[in-house]
């Protein structure tokens, strides 16, 4: 289909809002997605019309709620060419990898094992990694980046070669950088070692692809609300035999076949991982969201992102004083950047007046931002309903904050 933004923008009620007197200019889209309408409604309807628990009781409130929510995973397994059994609910990407970290690592890591993550990882591909490593006694390792912030390749090389790395976890796309990594090379050079590789693809759904099957990786952590879902709703893919293989994560409803006091059976997959009553609302509204994606064209989006990136960074570029903060060939629709003699916050702080939203901070990447010699940098990030006026409103705000600085 034809790619009309104007048309795109009308599906999200939240570009009608006024922040401080200004329209909203929403530039945050890798800390969470706006929502189109479709999901708002969805989300609605589920409260107003159609409560009820799923996979419990037989009547029509339940049974409706359950064929929906079940719906989704059949949509989601689609969106990533996964088996459906192979589709976990989460409640993000963070809750995704510590499923992986602990019940894969309570089964597999063992004591001088070796965990390779990247200098670039979102603290959720970190900490858990760490306190699994704490317990096992074994050792998480850094793959360094390059100065223009790419994964440095002879390096992960060497890594694999010299060390007994027993899993690998990297992003796809780097929340900070808005580097897209050559993830699938990355995952055979992985494979080759007979290491294990799980990608963190929080940033990925709305904007790059995924096919697990071509990527043949082993485990992928999505996040629904960065893919114009709710918050609250996120993916686990495994490979079968691999979930088949690792215990549970947490106990409780749903995750059992039979309780005795002297022995409980767990349930197939998905439901083995899927203890407790989950976000029923937000999985059913998160079909709407992976239908939204399929109607616009995932490759609709990143060519019009990636329009947004490129005027961006042209713009950026011809105000002094301001450096850019990754610069990687293959880049998704993020554009990190730091002022001379400014912080980040206080940019932050007058652009937000102008009504202008960007994130700043560390981005829950601190080894990154020590890389780089900062504590902190200021991130625009656009989605598929940002236009080229977003963008110049964005620049003139910048300017505006530099000479108030
Ligand atoms: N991994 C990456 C690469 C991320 O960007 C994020 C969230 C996460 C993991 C965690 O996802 P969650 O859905 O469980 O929170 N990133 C951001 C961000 O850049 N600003 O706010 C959240």
């Amino acid at each position: 289909m034809s790619f009309d933004i104007t048309k795109v923008r009308e599906d999200f009620p939240i570009l009608k809002e006024q922040v401080h007197g200004n329209p909203l200019v929403y530039l945050d889209s890798a800390a969470t997605s706006l929502k189109p309408l479709s999901v708002i409604n969805a989300l609605n309807d589920h409260y107003s019309k159609e409560t009820a628990n799923v996979h419990r009781g037989i009547h029509f409130l339940s049974a409706q709620g359950t064929q929906k929510y079940e719906s989704t995973r059949t949509a989601m397994a689609k969106f990533i060419n996964a088996k459906e059994c192979e589709v976990i609910f989460t409640k993000g990407t963070t809750d995704s990898i510590n499923l992986v970290a602990f019940s894969f690592g309570e089964k597999y890591i063992q004591s001088g094992d070796v965990i390779l993550l990247s200098t670039m990882e979102h603290h959720s591909n970190i900490v858990p990694w760490q306190i699994m490593a704490e317990r096992k006694g074994a050792k998480v390792v850094e793959v360094p980046i390059t100065d223009l912030g790419e994964i440095d390749i002879e390096a992960y090389k060497k890594l694999l070669n010299d060390l007994p790395v027993k899993i690998v976890s990297i992003n796809h796309i780097s929340n900070t950088l808005g580097t897209i990594n050559p993830i699938k090379e990355l995952i055979k050079l992985a494979h080759d070692h007979d290491a294990y590789f799980c990608v963190d693809a929080a940033q990925s759904g709305s904007h790059a692809k995924i096919d697990v099957r071509d990527l043949n990786c082993d485990f992928l952590a999505l996040s629904g609300h960065k893919m114009f879902g709710p918050t609250g709703t996120g993916i686990l893919y495994g490979k079968e035999e691999l979930l088949e293989a690792i215990p549970p994560y947490q106990g409780g409803g749903a995750m059992i076949k039979e309780v005795t006091f002297e022995k409980t059976t767990f349930n197939d997959l998905p439901e083995k991982f899927e203890a407790g009553t989950p976000h029923i609302a937000g999985f059913i509204a998160l079909k709407n969201a992976i239908d939204y994606i399929s109607e616009l064209g995932l490759e609709n989006i990143a060519a019009h992102e990636d329009k947004l990136l490129q005027y961006a960074t042209q713009q950026i570029k011809e105000i002094d004083g301001i450096k850019i903060i990754g610069e990687a060939q293959n880049k998704a629709s993020v554009l990190s950047f730091h002022v001379d003699g400014a912080h980040p916050h206080d940019i932050g702080m007058i652009l937000d007046e102008q009504g202008v939203a960007i994130r700043t901070g560390h981005h829950c990447t601190q080894p990154l931002m020590k890389r780089f010699n900062i504590t902190a940098s200021a991130r625009a990030s656009f989605g598929v309903y940002n236009n080229l006026e977003d963008v110049d409103k964005f620049i003139n705000a910048l300017r505006k904050a530099k000479e108030l600085l």
